[in-house]
């Protein structure tokens, strides 16, 4: 399962694109609560492939896959330290996959936006934070090291947190580092926030949508950007379809928000989707694209990995096109693939094991 953290300054809108996307109805409120637990709610990834191919198949159940997002509500933040973001609130945001960034682009109270400085404000937090890592990691293996402890893979590790150190001391997110597969595996179990991918989300006024263009291509050249007029969608969540159509038309707002932030998540995440046709369900899966036959049949039950012994696949567009798993065969469309088949986006798969 993905997920999506929201992060932002205070009344940046986080909860009121939280209730846009997920048609929830959790406070907004102008005051910290001082709860710490997030609002979290599961949005399907609507994929008309799916629609399509259980028209064809008509099992009982059709399911999507989903994407979690967390919206931290009411995170105090500590006065005194002058920072956005508590201890307790940064542990939580270790374990999402992606931040989605929301920055308010809209007028509070006569006070106008600065999106410019809020994106750099939360990158500073997360960089110090994970420079206090990179800090208290160094001084343990230095240590460590002293006593004489498995010496070798200390100092590759050490070597590796020092070239992170580096990277944040300079200001730069651990993303833009050139990492390799094995250096990025050693360092999964730091959880750094900085190497997690982001997303920026422009909350702006339905007034002032589409026209924030210079903005958006100016942050666009170091973030994947969406424009989203939050409370305006919120609001839009209490009327019926024909008339969400027609408010979305006025104000020229051509795809919903939680559309926009799906499309924004699988690229940022590097996502692929593939299907599978069970007895009882049609389902998506999302995976990271790279990912192997392996990986797929792991995603759907560890058992099918543990007894993998081969998977059946062809594409969607095939399928589409020959209508039938008899015609696929006889078109040779139908494939065997062993383990290491790097499954492709829109690949019908199933997965025989033992
Ligand atoms: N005008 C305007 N106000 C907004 C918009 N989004 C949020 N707000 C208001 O800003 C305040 C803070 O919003 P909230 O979602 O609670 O922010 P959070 O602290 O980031 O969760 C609330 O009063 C919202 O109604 C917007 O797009 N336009
Ligand atoms: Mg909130």
């Amino acid at each position: 399962m993905i997920k999506i953290g929201l992060v932002g300054m205070p009344k940046s809108g986080k909860t009121t694109i939280f209730n846009a996307i997920t048609k929830s109805n959790a406070e907004v409120s102008d005051y910290y609560t001082g709860n710490i637990k997030p609002n979290i709610a599961m949005v399907n990834v609507i994929d008309e492939r799916v629609d399509y191919l259980n028209q064809i198949f008509n099992r009982p159940k059709t399911v999507y896959a989903t994407i979690e997002y967390f919206d931290f509500v009411g995170i105090k933040k500590d006065e005194a330290k002058n920072e956005i973001f508590s201890d307790l609130h940064l542990g939580l945001l270790r374990t999402v996959d992606a931040f989605g960034f929301v920055i308010r682009g809209f007028n509070l109270s006569g006070i106008p936006p600065k999106p410019e400085n809020e994106i750099e404000n939360i990158k500073t937090e997360f960089i110090l934070s994970d420079l206090t890592i990179c800090e208290k990691k160094i001084s343990s293996i230095n240590k460590q090291l002293k006593q004489g402890l498995k010496a070798s893979e200390l100092e590759t590790e050490k070597r590796l947190i020092e070239k992170c150190y580096n990277c944040l001391s300079n200001g730069q997110m651990l993303q833009t580092l050139d990492l390799n597969h094995n250096e990025l595996r050693l360092l999964r179990g730091y959880q750094f926030l900085t190497l997690k991918s982001a997303f920026i989300i422009l909350n702006v006024s339905e007034e002032k949508f589409g026209q924030n263009n210079d903005l958006i291509k100016s942050i666009s050249e170091k973030y994947e950007v969406v424009e989203i007029p939050g409370k305006f969608e919120m609001e839009l969540n209490q009327l019926d379809e024909e008339d969400t159509k027609q408010f979305m038309q006025e104000f020229n707002i051509k795809e919903s928000a939680v559309k926009k932030l799906t499309r924004i998540s699988y690229k940022n995440l590097g996502l692929i989707s593939f299907f599978t046709i069970g007895n009882e369900e049609v389902r998506a899966w999302s995976l990271p694209e790279g990912s192997t036959a392996l990986d797929a049949a792991g995603t759907v039950h560890t058992d099918f990995a543990k007894g993998f012994i081969r998977a059946e696949r062809y594409s969607f567009e095939d399928f589409k096109k020959y209508g039938s798993e008899k015609e696929l065969k006889t078109a040779g469309k139908f494939f065997l693939e062993g383990k290491e088949y790097l499954v492709k986006d829109g690949d019908i798969i199933y997965i025989r094991h033992n």
